[in-house]
């Protein structure tokens, strides 16, 4: 056993920083790599991780202290230091802090030596275009996108954040270096960046490209933008990056959230929208005590969040929208026979809990019909015929896709979303559809179906979905749906209940067409069916109503001339 003295490690090019949360307390066994402290500057906050495991002997600081590089801040008793009497090392380049921008204070874009958190930008052959490049966010590596805040065309000012990335100990958006429009982004959510990586290029506009950086490393460091909503709210926002997020009902609110990286992931985790928390800490920083206690009081139904108001107002004012379920049965499935774990795909993670809410919160109902596409899929296989060298291949999907949103004009209330009490009717026409894909589901957005014909609906779509397999979809392209469908027709099966895709009113699930003996009133016949599973939230659309919108598109497919009736 050896005292080992934990010191702040490199934390960037901050002089002093403030202690603004102590995590642990004497006589706590810590882990190396374990969140000891959240100090703050007036740029950034993050956690200063335990460079060794042990037992917490002394605590040198206390909440308000400045502190910086090489502070002592903790003595722990450590075992393995003993060997390695290497004392006062600083963490692990690994467990290195990050700054995580904080939400109170506005950056300073010139500020001298500024935060980790920093853009940089390269001049590449046209003067005026910058390359955009992972700045110098701190020793680690591998962060994660959690965000792209902008897209290929977007003119974006100098210091907007373009896009967000997140360690385990902190999160930041990256800002843009200068003024201009975005000519290319390389990455997307989920990938994983380190310090240099290029992920774009800027065309810098005429008064920023005179000032903008020559090099990467010469650039001025930027002051990376508090983390803004986009963090905080990543239950409404990130899960744009996967299933049903499109159209979020409740806007960013604007105001910043001050929390502390771990408390922002707890809070992400639990999908409680940080920005309506109110903190109890200093300056009203929100802990994760806050966190539990908001979460809490909505099981309670005390308070609802705006997401849960916005969708379902008459719930909260009945009151006890708590759940009160038993919990969830702990197994030790071990005792049983071998097994292996397997953590969740980032993607299943989100459309997890976003499947969940719409399943709980929405009353969904399924209606069930079969649509006769013998004419149709005849057509269908003679289109492919004609168009076989074009290498567009026309499925069903295609048709139906064109079929619903026929179906959709003359059935509004389908395309239409819940705001409180209003309905929202969309006057556009984006039909989402479900695509498999090695990491879990996603849901692309086909925009403007109705002004698109069957070969363009069929070559964007194949478009979307190899982008979905490749995981390069972007927040975009997933973003603005009004309907969903959800075809397992290429796999089989005969009906299913597909989940709405909140906002959204109703989802339209096919099944596998199959040669049916149909009765023509004399006699069976072979037809070609295809089963049609319209789930719908039975708050906006009454069951009538359902069947006829089914009843409609299965008449469509079936005599497809009606369309343009
Ligand atoms: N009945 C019979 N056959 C069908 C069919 C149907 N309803 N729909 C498609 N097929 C056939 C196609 O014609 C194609 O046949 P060939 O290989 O002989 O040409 C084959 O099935 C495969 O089709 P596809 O899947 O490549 O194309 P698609 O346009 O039907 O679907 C896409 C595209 C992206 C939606 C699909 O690939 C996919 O990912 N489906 C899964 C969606 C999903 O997981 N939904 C569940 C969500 S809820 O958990």
């Amino acid at each position: 056993m050896a005292l080992v003295d934990i010191q702040i490690p490199d934390i960037g090019d901050f002089d002093e920083v403030t202690v603004i949360e102590v995590l642990v307390q004497v006589g706590d066994t810590i882990k190396a790599e374990q969140s000891l402290l959240t100090v703050e500057s007036d740029k950034a906050s993050m956690e200063i991780p335990s460079s060794h495991a042990g037992v917490l002997k002394e605590l040198r600081v206390a909440l308000g202290d400045k502190v910086k590089q090489g502070s002592v801040i903790a003595v722990i008793e450590s075992a393995a230091a003993a060997a390695a009497p290497a004392a006062a090392a600083p963490a692990p380049a690994a467990a290195a802090p990050v700054a995580a921008p904080v939400a109170q204070a506005a950056p300073a874009p010139a500020a001298p030596a500024a935060a980790p958190a920093a853009a940089s930008a390269a001049a590449t052959s046209a003067a005026a275009t910058i390359a955009l490049k992972i700045p110098d966010i701190g020793d680690f590596k591998d962060v994660a996108v959690t965000e792209i805040l902008v897209k290929v065309g977007d003119t974006v000012t100098a210091e907007q954040s373009l896009f967000t990335v997140e360690s385990d100990k902190a999160s930041m958006e990256i800002p843009s270096p200068a003024a201009g429009v975005i000519k290319a982004l390389t990455l997307k959510v989920g990938d994983t960046v380190n310090i240099g990586d290029l992920v774009g290029e800027l065309q810098a506009a005429a008064s920023a490209a005179a000032q903008a950086p020559a090099e990467a490393a010469a650039a001025p460091v930027a002051v990376a933008a508090p983390v803004a909503a986009p963090v905080a709210a990543a239950p409404v926002a990130a899960p744009a990056a996967a299933v049903p997020a499109h159209n979020p009902t409740v806007a960013p609110s604007g105001k910043l959230p001050h929390a502390s990286p771990s408390v922002r992931k707890f809070a992400r985790e639990l999908g409680v929208p940080l920005e309506e928390i109110s903190g109890t800490a200093q300056k009203g920083r929100i802990t994760q005590a806050d966190v539990l206690a908001f979460t809490k009081q909505v099981m309670a139904g005390a308070v609802q969040t705006k997401a849960q108001s916005a969708v379902a107002p008459k719930a909260a004012a009945g009151g006890g929208a708590g759940l009160d379920l038993l919990p969830w049965p702990k197994v030790d499935f071990a005792k049983f026979g071998p097994v292996e774990r397997k953590e969740l795909s980032r993607i299943k993670k989100i459309s997890g809990a976003n499947l969940h809410r719409n399943w709980v919160m929405i009353p969904h109902v399924t209606n069930n019909d079969e649509a006769d596409i013998t004419e149709l899929e005849a057509f269908r296989v003679s289109t492919n015929k004609e168009n076989e060298k074009s290498g567009v291949k026309v499925t069903m999907l295609a048709f139906v896709i064109k079929a619903v949103v026929a179906a959709l004009k003359k059935f509004p209330e389908f395309n239409a979303s819940l705001d409180g009490d209003t309905l929202v009717y969309k006057q556009y026409f984006n039909i989402g559809f479900a695509a498999d894909t090695p990491n879990g589901l996603v849901v692309p957005v086909l925009k403007d179906a109705d002004k698109k014909g069957i070969m363009q609906i069929s070559q964007e779509m194949g478009e979307l979905a190899k982008k979905a397999r490749d995981g390069k979809l972007g927040g975009a392209d997933m973003q603005g749906g009004c309907f969903s469908i959800s075809s397992l027709g290429g796999i089989g099966g005969t009906h299913f209940t597909p989940i709405v895709n909140a906002p959204e009113v109703a989802i339209l699930g096919l099944s596998k067409g199959q040669m049916k003996p149909i009765w023509d009133g004399k006699q069976f016949v072979p037809r070609l069916q295809l089963p049609l599973s319209l789930s719908y939230d039975h708050r906006v659309i009454d069951g009538a109503l359902a069947a006829r919108f089914n009843a409609y598109l299965g008449q469509l497919l079936a005599d497809y001339r009606r369309i343009v009736l």
